[in-house]
């Protein structure tokens, strides 16, 4: 495997224009990326030099005859083209080079799935455990199995300088090396936070550290897909120690014991997806509003009609095609295995309390 560090310059660490270098890709890729653009400029600079010197020295004034074709100057011609001609495959050579790199997970890599929705990411830790959050362990080579519920959408973090497609009906794969940790912040200022939040739901942008108080990289969809595109970002957090990340899997996994069933059913609606396309004011998006949904009485795209009790909001969620609501698409994915019982009991207490 190609060792970064062997590279020739590679210690020029901090770049004018990228973000922070937090994998074992980074200085190689603003390495490749550096070296092409400089080559670039080198040539720009002279060509556009030349082009101006030569206009003004074989200017002719109006009315002086044209010079006929000047003779060829065959040792020359070979000089500029046989020159940057390795130049081309020199970048060609490291360009490949880092790319198979990182086209090549290590064998026994970490591994966590995620799934690509419109509009946001779900990651699968294992054991039933779901988190839009991307969470994991420093030095440790991991690989992500990436797939997609509808569209195609691409995984891009840019301080890991790793992106790749995913392409629906198909597993895309991709990994890195995270090579900087998350702080923690401090406590104050993470209890601070939560006071002035309340039950809304997080704002990560505002804050810059996550509700477990990790700061944070972005994580962004970089293919356009749909109206709330923009929209579908996320955040990694990098744990120093698999302890700590393990506790924070651990942590996630289910509803904790002091937690109410309708707030973890809250927490479910923002974390999970569904609040991209239900909204919880009554206005219409993707999906039909939650207000006021438990108990009411509505039509189905069949022509008959369906009270909301909690076997229909279960059905729902397990098996969405099975009634599809009258006026909308059979879009919403289906969340078998991928929500408990617990989850789905507290989702429909949740919706209890949107319908008082
Ligand atoms: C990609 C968009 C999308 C996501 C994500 C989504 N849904 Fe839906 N959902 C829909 C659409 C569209 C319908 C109406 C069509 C149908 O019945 O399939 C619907 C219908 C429903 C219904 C029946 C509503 C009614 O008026 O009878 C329930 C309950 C429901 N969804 C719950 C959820 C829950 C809970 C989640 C999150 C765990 C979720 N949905 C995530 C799009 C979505
Ligand atoms: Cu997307």
């Amino acid at each position: 495997m190609l060792d970064h560090n062997q590279l020739p310059l590679a210690d020029v660490n901090k770049s004018l224009w990228f973000p922070e270098q937090a994998s074992s890709f980074a200085e190689g890729v603003d390495w490749v990326y550096d070296t092409i653009l400089y080559i670039s400029l080198v040539f720009f600079v002279g060509i556009v030099i030349a082009l101006v010197w030569f206009a003004i020295k074989y200017h002719k004034k109006k009315g002086e005859p044209a010079e006929s074709q000047t003779s060829h100057h065959t040792p020359l011609e070979l000089l500029w083209s046989i020159g940057p001609s390795f130049l081309l495959v020199y970048m060609f050579v490291v360009g490949a080079i880092s790319y198979l790199d990182m086209r090549t997970p290590p064998e026994g890599s970490y591994e966590i799935g995620v799934e690509a929705y419109k509009w946001g990411w779900t990651m699968d830790y294992g054991g039933g455990t779901y988190h839009p959050e991307l969470h994991l362990l420093l030095d440790e080579p991991t690989k992500l199995s990436m797939r997609s519920s509808d569209v195609i959408h691409s995984l891009f973090i840019p301080a890991f300088r790793a992106k790749k497609d995913i392409v629906p009906g198909r597993y895309n794969y991709m990994w890195f090396k995270p090579t900087v940790a998350s702080e923690k912040v401090s406590d104050d200022e993470l209890a601070s936070a939560k006071k002035e939040t309340g039950t809304d739901a997080w704002d990560y942008d505002k804050y810059q550290f996550t509700p477990d108080g990790y700061r944070f990289f972005d994580l962004y969809c970089a293919e356009y897909c749909g109206k709330s595109h923009s929209e579908m970002q996320t955040v990694v957090v990098v744990h120093e120690t698999q302890e700590e990340l393990d506790a924070w899997i651990k942590e996630k996994a289910s509803r904790p014991d002091d937690v109410a069933p309708d707030a973890w059913g809250k927490t479910l609606y923002n974390q999970r997806g569904c609040a991209s396309c239900h909204s919880i004011d009554g206005s219409k998006r993707v999906g039909p509003s939650f207000k006021d949904l438990a108990g009411s009485t509505h039509a189905l795209a069949d022509g008959s009609s369906v009270t909301v009790d909690p076997n229909y909001i279960r059905e729902s969620i397990l098996e969405p095609k099975a009634k599809v609501v009258a006026g909308y698409n059979p879009v919403m994915p289906s969340y078998k295995g991928q929500l408990s019982d617990d989850d789905i009991d507290s989702i429909i207490a949740y919706l209890k309390t949107l319908a008082e």
